[in-house]
């Protein structure tokens, strides 16, 4: 037995398939790369690889019929008890490729390994129900293709069901029926139950928005060092792993910046390429967090050789599944202590083709005053020029007035308090009541 064997861990190997005229965001070799950081991550052990550039999949096994022959080599030269393709398959390819490897080899796919891993990882209540949603989606039309498959087998008109089939359903058929109602029924109990955290989650935010505390959060791909930032910042532990997906479950912590401005800064799930679209879905509620921000913070890790890539993956996320598109953000690029000379080319080229990024270290705390700095300026954007009248009877307003506005001007009529000056947005709404005059619409945001 080699050592290997002997560590006792599932062994899996990774097979992929670029198809020409396809734009992936990562080329076939990098995107296997992490391929095999998400089977790390959830508990595997790589063995080895194959990939094959193709114009497109083979209808009934992916890849075509002499990768299949090699891929089915290595299986069994090396003790292979997974074979994980690097894209989604279809319930079709999936069945013939089990067919091809055998009982005792599992076939999967990305979408289901990502799965796998936030399964692993989830620990809140809203996290665990959906990741359990995203699971039924997943599996709920890979049973249905499964029973069409089955009746076919079972032959013509058995398989059929409708009137002429009463009586000559097989068993397999009612069983594979009773399963997908019973899927469909989960999927229904599960929605509801998400949108009642939900509807928990909007209240807690209400509350969060009375406070006035701008929100900003904390976004990227996948072991960026999204939490590592939030730690520093904020004195306190979330976890911290070399590993994908290590947060799943949102995290919000107050933060007093150096001027004494108190924000709440909030840490989310990571993103990845290719991330399986029922994840996004049923994270909906949890990436909604973000559209409450004040600031967004794309935190990426200027030490990977494709940064670049891991950039546009997140932008398009949050612009095309989130539907951010107003929220002002500041790039920074994080893990500088960790570019060295094989990396200065692509430090580079992020300075030159990205507006204005950021280079710190959440390590080592290297250029956090300046990223302070920019918070700050970004901020102050978000307060607005307002004059109110008050009058002397609303004694409670009076009162909190001089804490929410940075005076520019003050007169005290005979009715009450005419005050100019500065407010943070989502504190106006607090005096809509009495604007006398506004350098903006607040409307929008009270
Ligand atoms: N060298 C270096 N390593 C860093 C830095 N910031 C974070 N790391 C490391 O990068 C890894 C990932 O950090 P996390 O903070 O868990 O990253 P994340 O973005 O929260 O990751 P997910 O929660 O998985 O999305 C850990 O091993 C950190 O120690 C940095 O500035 N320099
Ligand atoms: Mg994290």
């Amino acid at each position: 037995m080699t050592e290997n064997q002997m560590s006792g861990r599932p062994r899996a190997f990774l097979v992929g398939l670029e198809m020409r005229g396809y734009n992936p965001a990562l080329d076939i070799e990098d995107s296997l790369e992490e391929l095999g950081l998400l089977a790390d991550t959830a508990g595997l052990q790589v063995v080895g690889q194959a990939y094959q550039r193709k114009s497109h999949p083979d209808p009934a096994t992916y890849i075509g019929k002499g990768k299949v022959e090699e891929v089915e080599h290595w299986v069994n030269e090396l003790g292979v008890d997974l074979v994980i393709f690097d894209d989604e398959l279809s319930p079709r390819h999936q069945r013939e490729l089990e067919g091809v490897f055998g009982e005792d080899v599992r076939v999967l796919d990305r979408t289901e390994l990502i799965l796998d891993i936030f399964a692993q990882h989830a620990f809140t209540h809203e996290g665990t129900l959906q990741v359990q949603l995203a699971q039924y989606e997943y599996r709920l039309p890979r049973l249905t293709r499964m029973w069409t498959h089955l009746a076919r087998q079972a032959g013509g008109g058995a398989a059929r069901g409708g009137a002429g089939g009463v009586g000559l359903r097989g068993p397999g058929e009612t069983q594979l029926e009773t399963d997908r109602r019973e899927i469909t029924r989960q999927i229904a109990a599960l929605k509801q139950r998400i949108e009642a955290v939900r509807e928990h989650r909007e209240r807690h935010r209400a509350q969060r928005r009375q406070t006035g505390i701008p929100i900003v959060a904390l976004v990227g791909y996948t072991n960026a060092g999204k939490s590592t930032l939030l730690n520093l910042l904020s004195g306190s532990k979330a976890y911290v792993a070399d590993q994908l997906f290590a947060t799943l479950d949102p995290t919000i912590r107050r933060v007093e910046m150096p001027n004494g401005q108190e924000i709440l800064v909030s840490d989310t799930v990571g993103f990845i390429q290719k991330l399986p679209h029922t994840l996004v879905a049923a994270f909906h509620a949890t990436l909604e967090e973000i559209l409450e921000a004040s600031l967004i913070l794309h935190i990426c890790d200027a030490s990977h050789p494709n940064v670049i890539e891991h950039i546009h993956v997140v932008d398009k996320i949050l612009r095309e599944d989130i539907g951010i598109t107003e929220i002002p953000a500041i790039l920074v690029l994080n893990k500088m202590d960790a570019v060295g000379r094989d990396e200065q080319t692509t430090y580079e080229k992020l300075l030159a083709d990205f507006d204005d990024p950021l280079p710190i270290s959440a390590k080592t705390g290297y250029n956090i005053e300046a990223l302070y700095g920019r918070m700050n300026e970004a901020l102050l954007k978000y307060k607005r020029l307002l004059t109110v009248e008050i009058p002397y009877t609303k004694g409670d307003i009076i009162a909190q007035l001089y804490s929410d506005f940075i005076v520019l001007h003050e007169d005290h009529l005979e009715s009450g308090i005419r005050l100019t000056g500065q407010i943070d947005l989502d504190k106006a709404y607090r005096y809509a009541d009495y604007i006398a005059e506004d350098s903006d619409d607040l409307e929008n945001r009270a």
